[in-house]
């Protein structure tokens, strides 16, 4: 029988990713023998981390562009078009946080929170669909959080956008399903990242973290991987609108 978790002969965009969950993920999807495009605003940092990525012998493009700016968006696929290239795989990684009580925050960033998080997966997630169907084929991986299900305070624009992640994948599902698209999404839990440096060496919420998480630490950015090659792999082809979480079982405990 041959391996249903093969990714030989598919590409896969990954957004957000020269650091963190973004190259985990995408790391783990070279690893099953996709074609990675790595993404990312610093392309600097993106060139550095396709060179690391092709030294390990994966096939690696990196595309530049902001998530929020649909313009550029727009014609990164145009030139993907141009070039022959398929986007097979897209993962929905790139995001951001910005902490500060609700009373506090300003309406811009408030805004910048769900454009960065939510809305650039559906504006990314449309142009990947338009060509997918074509195709009749695609897999769709969005990055929730355990925000997605529960509140924590100071972060509510991350909370709503996440929140927002878990419906919009089950509205890919809705609409795309008949086109042979599956839509889905993964919820990391607590993670060692940059973007949770604020948090990890704050002592009190990392023994919090540890308490309140039956695996009793962090999760480590490669642990998403494996779950990113299922969802992306022909093993998944009746599975859609999920979200997984990977989260040492946080949410399943009080
Ligand atoms: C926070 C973190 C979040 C968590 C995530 C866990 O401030 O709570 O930055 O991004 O890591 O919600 O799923």
């Amino acid at each position: 029988m041959s391996n249903p978790f093969d990714l030989s002969g598919r590409t896969a965009l990954v957004t957000g990713s020269s650091r963190g969950l973004g190259r985990a993920i995408a790391e783990g999807l070279a690893g099953a023998g996709a074609r990675i495009i790595l993404n990312g605003i610093n392309s600097r940092r993106l060139e550095d981390a396709a060179t690391e990525m092709r030294a390990a012998g994966y096939d690696v493009l990196t595309a530049v562009f902001d998530v929020t700016d649909e313009a550029a968006i727009v014609s990164a696929f145009a030139s993907f078009d141009a070039d022959n290239i398929s986007v097979d795989i897209l993962v929905n990684n790139a995001g951001m946080q910005f902490r500060k009580p609700m009373v506090e925050l300003a309406t811009a960033d408030w805004q910048r929170v769900i454009d960065t998080n939510l809305t650039s997966a559906f504006v990314i997630g449309r142009e990947a669909a338009r060509r997918m169907m074509t195709r009749g084929q695609g897999k769709i991986i969005n990055i929730g959080s355990l925000t997605s299900e529960l509140a924590r305070a100071t972060v509510a624009p991350y909370t709503v956008a996440k929140g927002g992640i878990k419906m919009l994948t089950k509205a890919m599902a809705a609409e795309w399903g008949e086109h042979g698209i599956q839509a889905n999404a993964i919820g990391p839990g607590y993670m060692v990242t940059d973007m949770n440096e604020a948090l990890i060496s704050n002592p009190q919420f990392d023994s919090w973290v540890k308490t309140r998480t039956p695996a009793r630490r962090w999760g480590r950015p490669e642990e998403l991987a494996g779950t990113a090659v299922y969802l992306a792999s022909s093993a998944a082809d009746y599975v859609n609108g999920q979200i997984i979480y990977v989260d040492g079982g946080m949410i399943s405990v009080l």
